[in-house]
């Protein structure tokens, strides 16, 4: 099954470092090497890749294309070799060759082609369609710079471009003879030719786009899947006819034009700028994508009559909407198809995963931007929604419910309903959020056809988020549950509720977390300079900065410890350590002001004796799946404290849980699924649910109230108007929760009204945390009950019921 034994992956390596910088193990650099084994693991993969594609054209078998914007890969050697069952043997063969392994995987940079939960959740899924040995692609931009690396200068955010691709680029195999062109603007032309209506685009401005293949491994299978990253390129890098007149800048105008659709990720979270770039590069991935999988669908079948038989396209978010009207394109102007016939294949074809329900979320585009841009997928488009509009007239008769529904209204093209108009399947990421998709968000299209809306709770990688990166843990699981069967059949880890009595194995547990803070303690003093203290609780909140995430709600109730301090020094007899990990886009400007008051008050503590061993707030620069990775073993509370509606899912809460922390949060997104597996008695829940939340808003929410009659409340908001010791006040965070703002209410997210039982919470949590028999007992629990939230289930579930594929 190894595809390596130690001496024959050496071999490949020595002659990888002649062949690639012409020096042998003693010459080459610790980059040089990284890249060396990338190449001698990418090699390995593609070829057996090429045996799963013969297998699946073979069988015949449906093939999954999943279309994302963000695959959020993080570092790939470590996880390669794991999958391919050669990490042992890796590490020896760099061992011998006169190199640390460890230093060589740190080196490797993380592929941060995604902002958070969306693009970490496709590339969990990657893994596990392929495990599963799933005939499956991934395609997305290879973008030359992913998400943006943060450093903190003096308490704030600044954004730095992030290389990846100097070493990242190693995996990257380019098939420039598959590219294909992507067109732009000009205009449309139609005649009649043999009976047939054609339509051509003319004086369009065509992009290359050039496949760059990174080969994914499956866990124990020689199952290959490829993550398809395309590039853009002019199609004539120099204008010769310019260049003859010397005019040297401007006959390379069309390449810069080009090329800057592959730049940048939007770091965009959960929040659309309506910028044209933005709508050609996903016009730009998705175009070069439909025409890939329907010439290959063509090569082997010949026709594309049966072409939802053999393809399914899942589109993560309606950022790859344009598939829908794109396939319509090709069907109905390359295969000559018919409208009725093109429509029952597309809806056939594509399921469409909702991963929001914020308003600002939404997608929609101003129709003359999309009129231009791409002026026959807009006359596609124009008779989905014509027709879609017939549809809902038909069955509703009624004017508020088809305007709800319309995929162009007033100038605007909505995706989402063109997701749900043009999709087989709709479905939420967690059981609450997919029911408030039927029940509110698109409760008027789900009358209409209740059995396309579903549920499929995410999922992650628990091979790369436990068994990776815990090694302890690993094997106390390994131990207990018999060997590593739960690699596989993750539900297995149930065995260990079996062992919540027995002390030893609590023990245990105890001192592997306890050896995961050490280490998380000394990378961050490497890291960062900071010293924590490992006796402490590790309390930690890691996510995007969003106000609906309420990493304010986590200050405020800091703030309240330090005050209580203020009045009484032993007020906390536990001591407590507070980390944070948060981007901000760079144009949310409260997240960045929030980021900046979570320095301010970790500095305020810091210089106050009062606070020595009791309290530490820690702001963690540059969150990222890297540093997730050393992070989540080390945690002991995971914060879930969202809006109870508004988080669609978590997944970080997942990987807290896997890793032994326990959650305090609010009824949210999958902490509801956590909690009934879970029960009370091993969360923290607070707060207001879901439906309460919405009450409450319906009736009018006054938190200035809460300010007058919450004595503490009342002292924690003064000290955040008043400032801290480095001179900032907070005055504007102080004014946005008591009286909102232009456009936004008051406490848009309610904190204030989930303050106090927030609180409470994090005390019970403390006091628990004194009890370590009973903390340790809880803590194995999660573990336990965690098996649900693995990615197999999740990518299972989607095999089943949504794409009808046999798997593993
Ligand atoms: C267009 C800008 C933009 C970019 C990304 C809008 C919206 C997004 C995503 C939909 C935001 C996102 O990452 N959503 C998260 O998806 C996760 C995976 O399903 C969920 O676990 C999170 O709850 C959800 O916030």
């Amino acid at each position: 099954m190894t595809p390596f034994t130690t001496k024959s992956l050496e071999d490949a390596l020595t002659s990888r470092l002649m062949i690639h910088f012409g020096k042998t193990a003693e010459e080459a650099s610790e980059a040089e090497m990284m890249r060396a084994c990338a190449l001698v693991l990418r090699d390995t993969m593609a070829l057996r890749g090429v045996e799963t594609k013969k297998t699946t054209a073979r069988e015949e078998k449906r093939k999954v294309h999943y279309l994302s914007l963000e695959f959020l890969m993080g570092r790939s050697l470590e996880k390669n070799a794991y999958n391919l069952g050669v990490l042992p043997q890796l590490k020896e063969a760099l061992e011998q060759m006169g190199f640390k392994a460890a230093d060589i995987f740190e080196l490797e940079p993380d592929a941060g082609l995604g902002n958070g939960g969306l693009g970490r959740l496709a590339a969990c899924y990657l893994d596990s369609m392929t495990t599963l040995e799933i005939p499956a692609a991934g395609y997305s931009i290879c973008y030359e710079l992913g998400i943006f690396k943060q450093k903190i200068v003096e308490g704030q955010q600044v954004e730095l471009p992030d290389n990846w691709k100097d070493l990242g680029a190693a995996w990257l195999l380019p098939r420039p003879e598959e590219a294909k062109e992507v067109r732009f603007g000009g205009t449309l032309r139609e005649f009649w030719d043999n009976g047939h209506l054609h339509i051509v685009q003319e004086d369009a401005t065509t992009v290359l786009a050039i496949p760059n293949d990174m080969e994914i491994a499956g866990y124990n299978t020689r199952h290959t899947n490829v993550l398809r990253l395309w590039d853009a390129k002019s199609p004539e890098p120099v204008d010769m006819s310019l260049y003859s007149k010397g005019e040297y800048f401007k006959a390379t105008e069309n390449e810069a034009m080009a090329e800057v659709i592959a730049k940048v990720l939007y770091p965009e979270d959960n929040h659309i700028e309506g910028k044209s770039l933005r709508l050609k590069q996903q016009y730009f991935f998705v175009s070069a994508t439909v025409q890939s999988i329907t010439q290959k669908h063509m090569e082997r079948y010949g026709t594309m009559k049966n072409f939802h038989e053999k393809n399914v396209i899942q589109i993560n978010d309606t950022h790859p909407a344009l598939v829908i009207p794109e396939l319509m394109r090709i069907l109905i102007d390359d295969a000559g198809m018919d409208w009725d016939e093109a429509w029952g294949i597309t809806t056939r074809s594509v399921a469409y995963t909702n991963h929001t329900v914020l308003a600002e979320a939404l997608e929609r585009w101003p129709q003359d931007l999309f009129q231009r841009l791409l002026p026959r997928v807009w006359q596609i488009t124009t008779e989905i929604a014509r027709r879609w509009q017939e549809r809902c007239e038909a069955f509703y008769h009624d004017r508020d419910k088809v305007r709800d529904m319309a995929v162009i209204w007033d100038g605007v093209v909505r995706m989402a309903n063109l997701c749900i108009a043009g999709g087989m399947a709709v479905n939420g990421v967690s059981a609450l959020h997919s029911d408030i998709l039927r029940r509110d968000v698109f409760k008027n299209a789900c009358g209409m056809e209740p059995d396309k809306f579903k549920n499929v709770t995410n999922g992650i990688d628990h091979r790369r988020w436990l068994s990776e990166i815990n090694p302890g843990l690993h094997s106390l699981i390994c131990d207990l549950t018999g060997g590593e069967r739960y690699l596989m059949e993750p539900m297995a880890l149930k065995r260990l509720d079996d062992f919540a009595g027995d002390s030893e194995v609590l023990q245990r547990l105890e001192e592997i977390k306890r050896k995961n803070k050490e280490a998380f303690a000394d990378y961050a003093y490497r890291q960062q300079g900071v010293s924590l203290d490992p006796a402490s609780i590790f309390d930690v909140q890691v996510k995007r900065l969003h106000e609906y995430k309420r990493q304010l709600l986590n200050v405020l109730n800091i703030i309240a410890l330090y005050e209580k301090l203020q009045d009484d020094p032993n007020a906390i007899t536990q001591p407590r350590t507070f980390l944070f990990g948060a981007k901000a886009a760079p144009g949310y400007a409260v997240a960045k002001r929030i980021i900046r008051l979570i320095n301010s008050l970790a500095d305020q503590i810091d210089h106050d004796p009062v606070c020595k061993d009791k309290l530490q707030v820690v702001f963690l620069e540059n969150y990222r799946v890297s540093l997730a990775e050393r992070l989540m073993p080390a945690s002991e509370v995971s914060q879930q404290i969202s809006t109870a509606g508004k988080e669609a899912s978590g997944t970080g809460n997942m990987k807290f849980m896997m890793n032994g922390a326990l959650t305090v949060g609010t009824l949210d997104g999958a902490n509801v699924e956590m909690h009934d597996v879970l029960g009370d008695e091993n969360m923290f829940l607070f707060g207001l649910r879901a439906d309460e939340v919405e009450n409450l808003k319906r009736q009018g929410y006054l938190p200035q109230r809460l300010y007058i009659r919450d004595p503490l409340l009342h002292r924690v908001l003064d000290s955040l108007k008043a400032g801290f010791r480095d001179g900032v006040r907070y005055e504007d965070l102080y004014q946005r929760l008591l009286f909102g703002e232009r456009g936004t209410p008051a406490d848009e997210y309610l904190l204030l009204a989930d303050f106090a039982a927030y609180c409470r919470a994090e005390e019970k949590m403390a006091r628990t945390y004194a009890d370590r028999r009973k903390w340790n007992e809880m803590s194995l629990h999660n573990i336990a009950r965690s098996g649900i939230f693995a990615a197999d289930r999740a990518v299972g579930e989607y095999a089943d019921n949504i794409w009808h594929v046999s798997h593993r």
